[in-house]
């Protein structure tokens, strides 16, 4: 057992968390914003929005920034030379092009020059198209039909063609800019090309991550020839190698241990996604628990048996970084819309928001907040009201509930009762969305007592990759629950049954 170092590169931040895992504690916690840490960067959100065709980019720049940042202000609250191995978890299908030269510069340990000096020469794209990315409706179609129909790549990949998947976004890449493309040596997810910095080499592709391009044989756990062939000319050669979740990359790059202290004892476990980094940080790697996480996207995953995939083309089987596959449906109004309903409604902060939730009565109106064209359900911009209309004291309340209908519905598929619940995300923490939670899916919700489930699921996995520790003994001091199971009202189920319904009656329209 050992010290272990989780990093978490998600949509607006990066987050650094150190445990100890002969202590049981958690030594430090570290985080940059990619907005309110760079203003001069203009990004307030972390990411590029308005490109041409619902283009969603960041800069891999910013990016690496961030983690620097990140690491200076661990580096000032733990000894970064007793680290034993470290991971990461990154945004899932956010993509890095790197050109002709990109191997020195991750191999390059000079500590004067910062990372982004060592990058920015290398980048055969400027920017990373991310998540939020609505662009490939198009390239979707080609994939699709190459293959030989939706349902051909949902049985091969665990999912239709989908517009912010990797594959998808990399042929609209080679198909707008071929030479760029030709001048691509290699293509990265976030999680493979940070893992990649830190060990100073390329990293392979866990399976997890993997699945969320559109290219994984999620059966085999490998690319999938056909899939490649279907998307873009040489793939095959751009991509990094698929491996198991536990695979270790190598010790750490002379650049970490001359910068920020790290020991050359210290070892680097590939990356995964974040939320299937997410699903080993809330103990549910195992299946039987459903996670829900409130982020800047809201995605409801569990472990599953075997392979399930949704005939209606909106959920995701992925692979789970611990062996087998995952189940993931994921909302795009999340943490910002809420935000903008908190804003539309005067409230000054997330205090004033629970007293509004609170103070309005349950099951009574609720609304699905699309403020930007929503994912799941595929929808453009706008807000559909189920029950009574919401005036502005209850839009709080009726948004989440709107939220909170839209994931039971839509992780129907799945096809596993919700027993339980546990919940994770920033809007987590708020008592009155956590009630809304438990008794729109009528079941207990647990949180954990460590928050950050992403960045501790990298932790974890580093230690059971690269230390020999036992999952099962990391979840019982780590993700233990937080005193205070929140129960459901029974009495109000029968009425959310009724909005449910209504839900699904209006998107069939
Ligand atoms: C999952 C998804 C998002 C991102 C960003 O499919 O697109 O949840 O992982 O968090």
């Amino acid at each position: 057992m050992a010290k272990v170092l989780g990093l978490d590169l998600s949509t607006q931040s990066a987050t650094a968390l150190v445990l100890d895992t002969v202590a049981g504690v958690t030594l430090a916690r570290a985080r940059a914003a990619f907005g309110a840490d760079f203003p001069d960067r203009n990004h307030p959100e972390g990411f590029i929005r308005g490109g041409k065709g619902g283009e969603v980019h960041a800069d891999p720049l910013l990016w690496l920034d961030g983690l620097e940042l990140a690491l200076q202000r661990l580096a000032k609250l733990t000894d970064l030379s007793q680290i034993d191995a470290v991971s990461v978890s990154g945004q899932q299908h956010g993509s890095v092009y790197l050109a002709a030269g990109y191997e020195a510069a991750l191999a390059d340990g000079n500590p004067a020059t910062s990372l982004t000096a060592k990058f920015a020469s290398v980048l055969s794209r400027r920017t990373s198209p991310i998540w939020m990315d609505a662009s490939t409706e198009k390239e979707c179609a080609e994939i699709a039909s190459a293959l030989g129909g939706d349902q051909k790549v949902c049985d091969l990949t665990g999912s239709v063609a989908t517009r912010r998947f990797t594959g998808p976004q990399i042929r609209r890449f080679a198909k707008e800019d071929p030479t760029a493309w030709s001048n691509t040596k290699r293509v990265h997810l976030v999680s493979s090309f940070f893992a990649s910095v830190l060990a100073g080499r390329d990293a392979a592709i866990d399976t997890g991550d993997g699945a969320g391009m559109n290219l994984m044989d999620i059966r085999q756990g490998d690319w999938a020839p056909a899939a490649l062939a279907a998307t873009a000319p040489e793939l095959m050669a751009k991509l990094p190698p698929v491996r198991p979740g536990s695979t270790v990359a190598g010790p750490i790059s002379g650049y970490f241990i001359a910068r920020y202290g790290f020991s050359p004892r210290c070892q680097v476990v590939i990356g995964t996604g974040d939320n299937p980094s997410s699903l080993v940080g809330m103990g549910a790697s195992l299946p039987g628990k459903v996670v829900v996480s409130l982020g800047t996207s809201d995605t409801l995953f569990a472990a599953i048996e075997g392979i399930r995939t949704d005939a209606a083309g909106l959920g995701h089987a992925f692979g789970n970084p611990m062996g087998g596959s995952m189940s993931l449906v994921c909302v795009r109004n999340g943490s910002l819309a809420r935000e903008a309903i908190r804003r539309e409604c005067g409230l000054a902060d997330w205090v004033a928001f629970s007293a509004s939730i609170e103070a309005s009565p349950a099951a009574v109106a609720a609304v699905l907040p699309m403020e930007e064209d929503e994912i799941t359900p595929r929808r453009t911009a706008g807000r559909i009201t189920l029950g009574m209309s919401a005036t502005r004291d209850s839009l709080p309340r009726a948004a989440v509930e709107g939220q909170a209908l839209s994931l039971r519905l839509h992780s129907r598929w799945v096809g596993t009762p919700t027993t339980q619940l546990l919940l994770t995300g920033g809007a987590s923490e708020n008592p009155a969305v956590a009630k809304i939670f438990a008794d729109v899916f009528g079941a207990p919700v647990l949180r954990l007592a460590v928050s950050d489930s992403a960045a501790l699921g990298a932790a974890l996995r580093a230690a059971v990759g690269a230390c020999g520790a036992k999952m099962a003994d990391l979840e019982k001091v780590f993700c233990a629950p937080a005193p205070g199971v929140v129960q459901p009202d029974p009495t109000l189920r029968g009425r959310y049954d009724l909005l449910e319904a209504e839900l699904g009656q209006a998107l069939a329209r």
